[in-house]
């Protein structure tokens, strides 16, 4: 995979940095998992020095990766100080992520009076998060999960469930929804289209993150 074309970010709960990803048109899969610490083989229960963060892989014709730095700035406050799992961070692939990461930084920071605490570090190992974390809110519907017949690797990277995810956390379109289940060829049963729809009109909710 061409790492111009993946983006890591960590901004709190990775349960949410998966959704607020997931809806953005030109993303093609995400995921969620642990970096930026040291010591080999973190786990949720163990994650050691290692953030939670997520995995952003984007088609660079439909998306460009200053669209998702600002996607990140918008989506949670890089003033906000915490612990270590949720530390707002992000990871470059290469010079050129890091020249635009910084350059967006200093923009951002024109806008706030507070000092952004966000860091900026060079991407290194990263350990792929439990399955029950993936597309945390897609799980919690098991009906749909068991209708797009995705097994829990799939579930990783795959762009249906990206969307479905986003989708499952009231982000989104009704509009979007089904232009994107034409898209992806994809038939859903009366009760999951209706399901996604409610959950839709009802807005974001991020609610256990
Ligand atoms: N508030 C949630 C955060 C989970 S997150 C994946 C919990 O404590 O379960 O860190």
């Amino acid at each position: 995979m061409n790492t111009n074309c993946e983006a890591i970010f960590g901004l709190q709960c990775f349960w949410g940095s998966e959704v607020k990803f997931g809806i953005i048109q030109g993303v093609i899969g995400t995921s969620v998992g642990y970096t930026g610490g040291s010591t080999p083989d973190p786990t949720y229960k163990n994650l050691k020095d290692h953030i939670e963060v997520v995995k952003v892989v984007f088609d660079p014709k439909l998306v460009t990766y200053e669209e998702l730095l600002s996607v990140f700035w918008s989506s949670h406050d890089p003033t906000f100080v915490t612990k270590r799992q949720y530390m707002s961070a992000i990871f470059y692939n290469n010079s050129q992520q890091r020249l635009l990461i910084q350059e967006s930084l200093e923009a951002q920071q024109r806008q706030l009076s507070e000092p952004i605490v966000t860091q900026i570090l060079p991407f290194n190992v990263y350990y792929l998060a439990e399955d029950y974390h993936q597309k945390y809110f897609l799980r919690k519907h098991q009906s749909l999960l068991l209708e797009i017949g995705l097994t829990n690797s799939e579930v990783v990277l795959s762009p249906v469930a990206a969307r479905l995810n986003a989708y499952c956390a009231g982000f989104g379109s009704t509009l979007q929804l089904d232009n994107e289940l034409k898209r992806f060829g994809l038939h859903l049963s009366p009760h999951n289209h209706q399901l996604i729809q409610h959950l839709i009109n009802s807005g974001p909710n991020l609610g256990e993150c």
